[in-house]
Order: C-alpha cells, then structure tokens, then sequence
C-alpha cells in the first residue's frame, strides 16, 4: 500500500488523456460486464460502485448507511447513467457519465491536494490517475500534454 497526493489537476489531465482514459473505462467495462452481453445491468453497475469505491469517498455517503439507502441511491446513481433509460449502461454512456463524475471530482478537489492510500491493486480511477501523473513525471518527454501547471 502507498499514499499518492492528488489533486484537481491530476484528475483533469486523466480525463483530458483521451487515450489512457478510454483504455481504462474500456478496461473497467469490459471488467465489470461479468455476463459479457456488452452493457452493465443495474446489478453489474451496483458491483462497479463498490469496486470503484467513489461512492464511499466522494459522494460522502458513510460506509454505516443503511442498505435501503444506499440501494435507493444506487439506483439513482444507475438512472442517471442510463441516459436513454433503456434499463442497461452500454460503453458510451459509461464513458461519458464517468467523464462527468471524474471532472466534478476534479472540480471538488480544486488546487487542494488530498492523501489516498492505495492497496497495490487498486483499480479505481483515481488510482489511474496518479499513476498516470507519476508515469509522466518519471518520462517528462513523453506524450505529457502542456497542461499549465503553475505553482
Ligand atoms: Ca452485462
């Protein structure tokens, strides 16, 4: 386990990555399709949740919630993926709402920096997106976009 400092811009410059943010929602979706019939049932998306853990920690729900509550807010959370309420999330409306959700993040944290503790095998996004900042550090030559980092 390792501790990352993130912040605002570190989760903006994952999600402005076009490549590496849709190699990992590919990844997660085809992760998360456990039937492999192509689209995430509201069971499927309610596994993704809780593996993602964004729920816990950034919709401040506490981990003691009720189960009603947090099934009704999954539910919630499913409907507003399920952009033509066709009652299944396909790839496209993962994407675009996980693009929303990481850019609020983003917003939220601002230019302060927060302290994640990661477990080796953390495959969260935000895990993704430090380890995608870190990756350009250690290779400044890279494909690094010119994103303004002033201090
Ligand atoms: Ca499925």
């Amino acid at each position: 386990m390792g501790v990352v400092l993130i912040d605002g811009s570190t989760v903006r410059a994952f999600v402005s990555d076009e490549e590496q943010f849709n190699k990992s929602v590919e990844e997660s979706f085809a992760a998360l399709d456990v039937n492999k019939d192509g689209v995430l049932s509201r069971s499927e998306m309610r596994k993704a949740f809780e593996s993602l853990r964004l729920i816990e920690t950034h919709f401040g729900v506490d981990v003691a919630t009720p189960p009603d509550q947090l099934t009704q807010l999954y539910n919630s959370i499913f409907d507003s993926f399920d952009g033509d309420h066709s009652g299944t999330i396909d790839l496209q409306e993962f994407r675009s709402e996980m693009k929303k959700i990481m850019l609020a993040i983003a917003d939220g944290l601002g230019s302060n920096p927060i302290q994640m503790a990661l477990e080796d095998d953390d495959q969260s996004f935000l895990k993704k997106a430090a380890d995608l900042e870190a990756a350009k550090l250690n290779n400044p030559h890279g494909k690094a976009h010119d994103q303004d980092q002033a201090s």
